[in-house]
């Protein structure tokens, strides 16, 4: 039994967090996730806010556990969804892509428990100043917008840096790196590319055939011209997109246009030509659809074993 201040704090029972994934998780993945005994995550991405008050709704409907939402704070209505999620009280808010200070003390004020999620120590001390509960250290192993630090060399940083409790994210998706993030000084961890392939995700079965076919070297990051990386799939869509990004004659403005909506056509049509497939670099591991349950039940398990065999490495 792995103990974690994380799950007396937020009353889950194991340590596992769902990443949030823009188009992807969604309230049947959440629910499920969190029914589970883990944190499950409904993304806000760049979704109406209507559509993400629905969505915690139906989520309320099928778990009584605690659940999260994460705000991408690049989305334009990321205020409006700041204020929405005070006003639902839901348990747990985490965010992405941006510095929350803005709207913490009013989460705190409802009782939310805030964990942004972090790619540097200087955020990760930002947020603990701002009234975080606990931070994710996300590397830049992880699908979507990434960082400049790699999980290894960002985790025991942020550990050192911060005293809240810190949980670690990006290459982690079975007991290996669980048990390592631990190591690392991580009360627990958030696992994005394996959820994508649970029973319970909704997302496009080309998306899932995707992620369960790619290997080790079969993801890449694009966008760094525009200041926010992002890492995907290799697709036609983020090749062509590199080819842009070095070509001085396509304006970023043009850059970005070429981008909108890809994820979308990835995630809801699955779209092979024009989508944008985020995915993390273990996609390479990620060989099994499950239900999240199972997912669950193997990464706690491996991760006990391994650590309950910890002393053989020492004389
Ligand atoms: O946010 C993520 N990952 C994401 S967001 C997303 S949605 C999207 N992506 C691409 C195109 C359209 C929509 C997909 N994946 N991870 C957490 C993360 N946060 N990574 C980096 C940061 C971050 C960056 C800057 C956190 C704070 C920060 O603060 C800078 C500042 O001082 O404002």
């Amino acid at each position: 039994m792995i103990n974690s201040p994380i799950c007396d704090i937020l009353g889950i029972d194991y340590p596992i967090f769902q990443g949030a994934m823009a188009w992807i998780s969604e309230a049947h993945l959440a629910a499920a996730v969190s029914n589970a005994g883990g944190l499950g995550i409904i993304a806000g991405g760049n979704a109406p806010t209507d559509y993400i008050r629905d969505q915690i709704q139906t989520a309320r409907s099928l778990t009584d556990k605690p659940f999260g939402v994460n705000i991408m704070l690049m989305s334009p209505n990321a205020a409006e969804v700041a204020e929405m999620v005070a006003q639902e009280k839901v348990a747990v808010v985490t965010t992405g892509a941006g510095n929350p200070s803005r709207y913490m003390e009013r989460w705190r004020e409802v009782g939310i428990a805030v964990i942004p999620v972090v790619p540097s120590t200087g955020i990760a001390k930002l947020m603990q100043r701002a009234g975080a509960t606990a931070v994710v250290a996300e590397g830049g192993e992880s699908g979507g917008h990434v960082g400049d630090l790699t999980t290894m060399a960002l985790l025991p940083q942020v550990a050192d840096a911060v005293d809240i409790p810190v949980l670690g994210a990006g290459g982690i998706a079975d007991g290996r790196g669980m048990a390592a993030a631990l190591m690392l000084g991580a009360c627990g961890v958030q696992i994005g590319t394996r959820f994508l392939v649970a029973d319970e995700c909704r997302v496009n079965p080309v998306y899932k055939a995707k992620v369960l076919k790619a290997r080790d070297i079969d993801t890449m990051s694009t966008g760094r011209r525009l200041g926010h990386p992002v890492r995907s799939l290799k697709t036609p869509f983020s090749q062509e997109f590199l080819k842009k990004e070095y070509d001085s004659s396509v304006s970023d403005a043009e850059l970005e246009k070429f981008g909108e909506g890809a994820l979308r056509l990835a995630a809801v049509d699955g779209d092979a030509e024009h989508g944008c497939f985020l995915a993390g670099q273990i996609s390479g591991m990620v060989k099994q659809a499950q239900p999240a349950a199972e997912i669950i039940s193997e990464i706690m398990a491996e991760a006990e074993t391994l650590l309950a065999a910890a002393p053989k490495w020492v004389k």
